[in-house]
């Protein structure tokens, strides 16, 4: 059911029950009487408004209701994905992706850690980390397919890919070239790329150079990963990266419709301030902040592409990169002022106009697509950058400014004609009307909102019913639990006439930057894997095992086990290896039941695997701890589930 219907419908008929005894109610009556003189009685004894009532009544899932959307919002340091439920802002999942996660079996010594390993800069050193920042959902012709899911981790310069088909990570792809990242993960509207883009410069591959050498040697780059769907892998070896002059890059997007082909980045500190405090410099941050105007960085996406089919890329540790020697002639790249370090550029669902909040500012400025590509073609500009960049005059760029209030960040749209921008040093939502470029309403968030989101808020057709508001503090709103508070989010209902905040969900892990809501039925995840399926390929593993054929077979030190899991036993369930001989446990869930998940850990050797019905893991160890280590699954599976056990007996060495 959707929204509107809810409250226009379903609401008022109700409220009108529910509050009829809140003012004359007299004695006595009916059953429905009674029932609202109880909820009386309720909104007193708790002291809930009108407001309140609505409110709950707007997002209450009674046990079995689903909800209508599905949010996937970041992680921040815990190097996860949140899966929320809208309107109910009930947790649903967190699904692992950069960060060892023990219930899903991930980096406990299973599959998943190779796609570990593989997202490590340097091979050998695991990560344990990332700073998640911006979950991107892949598109259709500028829609949400509920396909795949892209998350960039800014501090290690990474991007990965989840598989919504069972909600699992892929792929980690780290970028060779840069040392953090932050517009990202954005995807074209036909996920032909995800793009991801670097924030703080640094030489191009990450070879050193002193500070000294910033304006020569730093650079910024944006990457495209090629992606293909079919596959559900990002192609290193097609992908290509566009070199950008080391302003600090900060958010990208990509364009939709009319502006498909380009990708929009901004910068913040086009003065090039390294810091040096000690060294008698100001600080970054004053430092960064001397110039009226930074750099909206424009990327004509697809000629760039036909350059490096043609031969026109420098190839940087395996990346073919385009240079600014060529980028800036062939008219593929443009820079255009952008007032006072700006942060969130969004493009609008008609791909007509790019938004760009100034942190410093209190305007949000409104480019127009249709000028800044006449321009770019036209080859006018103001004058070059100091790498000979072009600059395309400010005032023939824009559509306008609109008057917002102290800190616009991001901007979200309904659909309707409305934007809807966060507002971090006021704390408030802005709603903005697109068309006369002013505010309409604004509405308190609690508080200092960074992140905005909206349903279906980055597609072409914007359900306009929903935003959420992404609040970095929460003083005063939750319970006290320690100087580390948790961040605020909070659902606003936007369907009617005016805003109404609607529910809060407080966020204890991680700081989450950014988030996109689906529609809950665009999504079509399996229920249980066919059996010995290997999630990593979508295939039977080729150590699949079928009940009635496990074994052990012995190979000098190696040890192979095929082993199955289902209610209540594993078998084999005794396994006998001298120390030191290498252990390859072949294990697949016999299980075909919905919801019917065992685990699987063997104590002291650092193994918990999660076997989803029909889930096939390998694991391979060397049993160099000699003694009886009790192995078990580690879900309540059953009523026998403590007996779902057995021994790996390591006999030391020299025993008889
Ligand atoms: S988002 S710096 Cu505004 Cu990546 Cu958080
Ligand atoms: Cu299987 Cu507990």
């Amino acid at each position: 059911m959707n929204h509107p219907s809810i409250r226009t419908v379903l609401l008022s008929p109700l409220l009108a029950l529910a509050l009829a005894g809140c003012g004359k109610q007299s004695d006595g009556g009916t059953a429905a009487s009674n029932g609202s003189q109880g909820l009386k009685q309720i909104m007193q004894a708790r002291g809930l408004s009108e407001a309140d009532v609505e409110a709950a009544l707007l997002t209450y899932r009674p046990t079995g209701k689903k909800d209508d959307y599905v949010i996937f919002a970041s992680g921040g340091q815990s190097g996860q994905v949140l899966v929320i439920g809208v309107p109910s802002m009930r947790l649903l999942k967190v699904v692992a992706v950069f960060t060892p996660e023990p219930w899903q079996g991930y980096g406990y010594g299973g599959l998943g850690n190779k796609v570990l390993e593989g997202g490590n800069q340097h091979p050998g050193t695991q990560l344990t980390w990332a700073d998640v920042h911006h979950p991107n959902l892949s598109e259709a012709n500028g829609e949400y397919d509920g396909r795949f899911l892209f998350v960039n981790d800014k501090a290690n310069a990474r991007v990965a890919v989840v598989d919504l088909h069972d909600f699992t990570t892929k792929q980690i792809v780290p970028n060779p070239l840069v040392m953090s990242d932050h517009g990202g993960a954005f995807v074209t509207p036909n996920t032909e790329y995800v793009v991801e883009t670097s924030q703080y410069p640094a030489p191009l591959g990450r070879e050193y150079a002193p500070l000294s050498e910033y304006k020569e040697k730093y650079r910024g780059l944006a990457m495209f990963w090629k992606f293909d769907k079919e596959k559900g892998r990002i192609l290193p070896e097609a992908s290509f990266g566009v070199e950008l002059p080391p302003y600090t890059q900060d958010l990208a997007d990509a364009g939709k419709g009319p502006s498909d082909g380009y990708v929009f980045i901004n910068s913040f500190n086009t003065e090039m301030a390294t810091g040096g405090i000690l060294e008698g410099n100001p600080p970054i941050e004053s430092g960064a902040s001397q110039n009226d105007m930074d750099f909206l960085h424009v990327i004509h996406w697809k000629k760039a592409e036909e350059l490096v089919k043609a031969g026109r890329a420098k190839t940087i540790k395996g990346v073919k990169v385009l240079t600014m020697d060529v980028t800036g002639p062939e008219k593929v790249l443009a820079l255009i002022p952008e007032p006072k370090s700006p942060h969130g550029v969004d493009v609008t669902p008609d791909g007509e106009d790019i938004v760009v909040g100034g942190k410093l500012d209190t305007h949000t400025t409104v480019y127009s697509f249709q000028k800044i590509k006449a321009l770019m073609e036209a080859g006018t500009a103001e004058g070059k950058d100091g790498y000979g960049l072009p600059i395309l005059p400010f005032q023939d760029s824009i559509r306008g400014q609109t008057e917002i209030g102290l800190g616009p960040l991001h901007t979200v749209y309904d659909g309707k004609g409305f934007a809807y921008t966060s507002v971090f040093i006021e704390s408030v939502v802005a709603k903005w009307s697109l068309k006369d470029l002013k505010v309409v309403e604004t509405l308190p968030v609690h508080y200092n909102i960074g992140h905005i989101l909206a349903a279906e808020g980055d597609t072409v057709s914007p359900d306009g019913n929903y935003v959420v508001a992404m609040n970095k503090m929460s003083i005063d709103r939750f319970a006290n639990i320690g100087p580390l508070y948790p961040q605020n989010f909070q659902l606003i209902g936007i369907d009617g006439p005016q805003m109404k905040l609607l529910a809060d969900m407080p966020i204890g892990i991680g700081e989450p930057h950014y988030a996109q809501m689906i529609k809950a039925d665009k999504l079509k995840p399996l229920k249980v894997y066919p059996m010995g399926t290997n999630p990593y390929t979508n295939q039977k593993d080729e150590f699949a095992v079928t009940p009635g054929k496990e074994r052990i077979e012995r190979k000098g030190k190696d040890v192979h086990v095929y082993m199955t899991a289902i209610r209540s036993h594993f078998t084999p369930d005794r396994i006998e290896v001298e120390e030191g001989d290498r252990v390859h446990l072949h294990l697949t869930s016999a299980e075909q039941a919905e919801d019917q998940v065992h685990g699987f850990t063997i104590d002291m050797y650092n193994v918990n695997l999660s076997l989803e019905p029909g889930k096939h893991e390998n694991v391979t160890f060397v049993a160099d701890k000699p003694g009886a280590f009790p192995m078990y699954c580690t879900e309540f599976c059953s009523a026998l589930h403590l007996e779902m056990m057995g021994y790996l007996m390591v006999k030391p060495k020299g025993a008889k």
